[in-house]
């Protein structure tokens, strides 16, 4: 399905005006190209940035660009690569572009340059994801765990995995081998102790996944709490916008709001929520209740609001008791205010905060990041992507399989057959094994240039 003798070419940088675009070329015609769009009889140095006028093929003057030929196998694809930095012009850009094409170049498709890096053997496909990764990063902290992934710290932790399964799937054959041989290549008990080795590393790997998934997808922190405790001033506060109505009525919000905001580097969608009450005013206000009940039940964490200047009710202690096992923060609201009440005697931890003044808000984003765990991401490389999460579950599987006949006193028949399923699925991770229609799923979110 891949092509990858011809040569590509695209624009690098994106759609729009800058100081500067980059036009790529790649493949085998890619320095004969050069040569013919800037009409020079001597070869470009490599790695050497040349000032030169480039023109289209009936020799018109384009622009005067910088022109970098990176010959294989020292450039991003592996293949010879010629970029052309000109000025940052859509028209100027699509005309370099087009004067390629006419001189034998075929337009990229999307991610084909990234492709054409693995297919080359420069990068596995766990960087080549983590190259659209990136590119499509919105905070920092997803930024980092995409660079991580493209760095090869995520293939590393991988790999400290794969090679002792490797080891051992190595020693189960070699006794399959040689059964007359007068010694084991390895004992039950060790492969045991191997089996739960990997076993666990699996198991790490996955807990961070579900962290990663976090930084990658973000998470949904509902504000819950009674009516006008001030849910709405808190969700605006953090919003930093106006976004919902806030008045001294109980019972004022109805509709669920919501706002992506950056915290911490995780991006999180804030939802606020109908204040919950027994005895609802209203149909409209008792939709909302239940919207705030269901908005409740998806969400990763609950920041449960306790107006600190008023008694606490009924209301508030049932809150309380029915999200005192799931992940929550717990909040003192209203701390400008005279108190009505000591949190310290609540039995549980709570956070004092004012949504007028902002007193507090800080302290509540990083319990918010240590309440959905995702605090110790900022040290490891994670999995953050869907595709190796369910590979990895499906090696986990199988060495628990594997475990399982192990225990029984299966012979290394079977053990094998598991553990060679375990290794095809890590293989799939890493690309070393990998259909077609997976690669395309997978370069297909890039977009050309890339
Ligand atoms: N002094 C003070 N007043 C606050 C604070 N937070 C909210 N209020 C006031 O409390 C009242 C209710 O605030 P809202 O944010 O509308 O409360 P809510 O929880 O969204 O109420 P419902 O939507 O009715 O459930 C308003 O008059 C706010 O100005 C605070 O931190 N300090
Ligand atoms: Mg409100």
């Amino acid at each position: 399905m891949f092509s990858t003798d011809d040569t590509i070419v695209a624009i690098a940088t994106p759609p729009g005006r800058g100081g500067i675009g980059v036009v790529r070329i790649s493949g085998p015609d890619a320095a004969p190209i050069a040569s013919r769009l800037t009409r020079r009889d001597s070869a470009f140095e490599p790695r050497r940035a040349t000032l030169t006028t480039v023109r289209s093929i009936d020799a018109a003057s384009i622009d005067r660009a910088v022109v970098t030929f990176f010959p294989s196998p020292h450039s991003y694809t592996g293949d010879d690569v010629i970029e052309i930095s000109a000025h940052g012009s859509p028209v100027v850009l699509a005309a370099i572009q087009r004067a390629a094409m006419q001189a034998g170049a075929r337009l990229a498709e999307p991610g084909e340059f990234t492709l054409r890096a693995y297919l080359n053997g420069r990068i596995d496909l766990v960087q080549a994801e983590a190259v659209a990764e990136l590119i499509d990063a919105v905070t920092p902290l997803q930024a980092r765990a995409a660079f991580d992934q493209l760095d090869g710290t995520l293939t590393a932790r991988l790999r400290a995995i794969d090679d002792p399964l490797m080891d051992l799937i190595a020693r189960l054959e070699a006794s399959l081998d040689f059964p007359d041989e007068g010694y084991h290549f390895i004992t039950p008990d060790e492969a045991a102790a191997s089996l739960a080795r990997i076993a666990t590393s699996l198991d790490d790997l996955l807990v961070d996944a579900a962290r990663g998934r976090m930084i990658r997808e973000g998470c949904t922190a509902v504000v819950v709490g009674r009516p006008n405790v001030g849910k709405s001033t808190l969700f605006n506060r953090l919003a930093g916008a106006e976004r919902a109505i806030v008045t001294d009525v109980p019972g004022t919000t109805r509709d669920l709001l919501t706002e992506r905001v950056d915290i911490d580097g995780i991006p999180f969608t804030l939802v606020d929520t109908a204040g919950l009450r027994e005895a609802a005013s209203d149909p409209i206000e008792e939709e909302g209740i239940a919207r705030a009940r269901q908005a409740h039940a998806v969400a990763e964490v609950a920041v449960v609001l306790l107006d600190r200047s008023q008694p606490l009710t009924a209301d508030d202690r049932h809150l309380l008791e029915l999200t005192a096992t799931t992940r929550r923060v717990v909040v003192a609201s209203k701390s400008d205010l005279n108190a009505a009440w000591d949190p310290a005697l609540l039995g549980c931890d709570a956070l004092e905060l004012s949504a007028v003044t902002g007193e507090g808000c800080a302290a509540l984003g990083r319990a918010l990041v240590r309440a959905v765990d995702a605090e110790p991401l900022r040290d490891r490389a994670a999995v953050a992507n869907a595709r190796h999460r369910a590979l990895l579950e499906r090696a986990r599987e199988s060495v628990e399989r594997a475990r399982a006949a192990a225990a029984g006193g299966a012979s290394e028949e079977f053990l094998l057959a598991d553990l060679h399923e375990a290794r095809a699925a890590f293989d799939e991770v890493t690309g070393a094994r990998t259909p077609d229609d997976v690669l395309r799923t997978i370069f297909e979110r890039f977009c050309i240039g890339k």
